[in-house]
C-alpha cells in the first residue's frame, strides 16, 4: 500500500465518516439512551457508541476490504498484532461525559501501518473541533495548522490526568501537581491530547489508556512534537493497555525522572 497516494482520498472520506456520525450522536440527545454497564459502574456503553462503532466499520468494509479494525466496543476484528493496515477506532471517548455533561467527548480514528500512526483524527464533538494529521505532514484543528509545541519547563504549564490515575495513584498526581502550574482533569483522553496538542495543557498522565485511547492522540501529538511513551518512558504497545503520558519533550523528559527518582514507575 501506497498511503501517499491514498492520503486525500482517505481523509476526505474519514472527516465525511466523522461529521456524520456526530450528526447522529447529537440526534440521540432528544431520545433516551440505553446505557450498559461494562467493567464498573463507571465504565458504560450506550446504544449510540455501539451504532457509530458499527457505523465505521460498515463504511471500512466497503471502501476499504481487507483492512482490519480494532475498535472499542469488539465489533470489529479480533486483531493479536499490527501488521498490514489496521484501523483503531473509539467511537465515543469519554462515554461518561457524553452520558452526563452531553460535552468533552470525542470520536476517534486512526489508521496504522505495519505498527506505524498514518492517520489520526480526534473530532471534540460539541466545540465543532476536528483535530487531524497525516505522518510527515504536521497537524491540524479544522483547516488551520498547529504550531510545533512551545517547549516549555514543566512548571510553566497544567498538567491533564486520569480520574484511573487521580483514584489509584493520588501520590503521583501530588507530585506532577507541586511540580507544573497545576492539575486538570476533564474525562476524555482524546479531548485532553487535543489540549495538549494546542497548547493549553503541557503533558497528560493517564493510569490505563486502551489502545483505542491513544491511536489517534499519538499521530497527531508527534507531528506537532510532543513525546508520547508509556509513564516508564518505554514506547506504547498498541496491542495492551498502558499507563501513558504525552507532553512536550522538556516536561516530558522532567516527569519521567519526577516519577522514577519517587520510584512511581
Ligand atoms: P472511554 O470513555 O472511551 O471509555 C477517562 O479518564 C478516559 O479514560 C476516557 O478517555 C475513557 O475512554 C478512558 N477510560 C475509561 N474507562 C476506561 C477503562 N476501563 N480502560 C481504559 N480506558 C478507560
Ligand atoms: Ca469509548
Amino acid at each position: 500500500m501506497n498511503f501517499l497516494n491514498q492520503f486525500i482520498e482517505r481523509d476526505q472520506l474519514i472527516k465525511e465518516w466523522i461529521y456524520d456520525a456526530a450528526k447522529t450522536i447529537k440526534t440521540s440527545f432528544n431520545v433516551e439512551l440505553d446505557i450498559q454497564q461494562k467493567s464498573n459502574r463507571n465504565d458504560l456503553v450506550t446504544n449510540m457508541d455501539k451504532a457509530i462503532e458499527k457505523l465505521f466499520i460498515e463504511k471500512i468494509q466497503q471502501y476499504f476490504p481487507g483492512e482490519r479494525i480494532l475498535g472499542e466496543e469488539g465489533f470489529g476484528d479480533d486483531v493479536q498484532n499490527l501488521d498490514g493496515v489496521v484501523w483503531i477506532i473509539d467511537p465515543i471517548d469519554g462515554t461518561l461525559n457524553f452520558i452526563k455533561q452531553q460535552s468533552d467527548f470525542a470520536i476517534m480514528v486512526a489508521i496504522y501501518e505495519n505498527g506505524k500512526g498514518q492517520m489520526g483524527y480526534i473530532y471534540d464533538v460539541m466545540q465543532d473541533k476536528l483535530y487531524s494529521a497525516q505522518k510527515g505532514s504536521g497537524a491540524y484543528c479544522n483547516q488551520t495548522l498547529i504550531p510545533v509545541v512551545d517547549d516549555k519547563p514543566l512548571k510553566e504549564g497544567l498538567v491533564a490526568i486520569s480520574s484511573a490515575l487521580m483514584s489509584k495513584e493520588e501520590g503521583l498526581a501530588r507530585i506532577v501537581g507541586r511540580a507544573s502550574s497545576g492539575v486538570r482533569l476533564i474525562g476524555s483522553a482524546g479531548i485532553e491530547t487535543a489540549h495538549v496538542v494546542s497548547g493549553r495543557l503541557i503533558g497528560y498522565l493517564a493510569a490505563s489508556l486502551a489502545p483505542w485511547d491513544i491511536a489517534a492522540g499519538k499521530v497527531i501529538a508527534e507531528e506537532v512534537g510532543l513525546v508520547y511513551t508509556k509513564l516508564n518512558g518505554d514506547s506504547i504497545d498498541l496491542l495492551k493497555k498502558n499507563a501513558s503520558l504525552v507532553a512536550a519533550p522538556l516536561a516530558h523528559k522532567e516527569i519521567i525522572s519526577l516519577l522514577s527518582a519517587e520510584n512511581k514507575v
